[in-house]
């Protein structure tokens, strides 16, 4: 059975480009509820480990600074199907390949610069919100 919890980050770019109100909405929208926020900054140490799963890729480099670059909003979400379901509403991770309407078509540059995180199995949101989160953090 699908899990009903997944992790999002809203990226660098979408924090200074002012779209932190506007994604929180589409997502509330989508039927997503937030079960835990934080409005932070990753080092690039704690970004390096976040992303160690790309550490071979060639854009591991750009990656990490680029998500280290300025603050964040990471939060955990919680619906039925929340993996695949938060993976459709963000689209692909090439904004140029993204469905319109998806929040990458509406609010991403790039495919480095690409305005929110999502979660891809039920297995790494949860590594991913016990990364960011306390369980005293959790409202559920
Ligand atoms: P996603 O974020 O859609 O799960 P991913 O896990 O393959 O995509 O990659 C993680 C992040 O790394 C992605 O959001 C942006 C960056 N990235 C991926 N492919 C890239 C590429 N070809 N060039 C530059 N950055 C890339
Ligand atoms: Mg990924």
């Amino acid at each position: 059975m699908a899990g009903n919890l997944t992790f999002t980050m809203i990226k660098p770019d979408a924090v200074r480009g002012g779209h932190i109100g506007a994604i929180l909405a589409k997502i509330n929208e989508a039927g997503f509820r937030i079960v835990a926020m934080k409005y932070t900054k990753l080092s690039e140490e704690k970004a390096g480990e976040f992303y160690a799963v790309h550490r071979e890729r060639p854009f591991y480099g750009e990656l990490v600074s680029f998500m280290s670059s300025g603050p964040i909003v990471a939060a955990a979400l919680e619906k039925n199907n929340a993996v695949d379901d938060f993976r459709k509403l963000i689209g692909a991770t090439d904004p140029s390949k993204a469905e319109p309407g998806t929040i990458r078509a509406l609010f991403a540059k790039s495919i480095g610069e690409n305005a929110v995180h999502g979660s891809d199995s039920d297995e790494n949101a949860a590594i991913e919100i016990a990364f960011h989160f306390a369980g005293t953090e959790m409202f559920r």
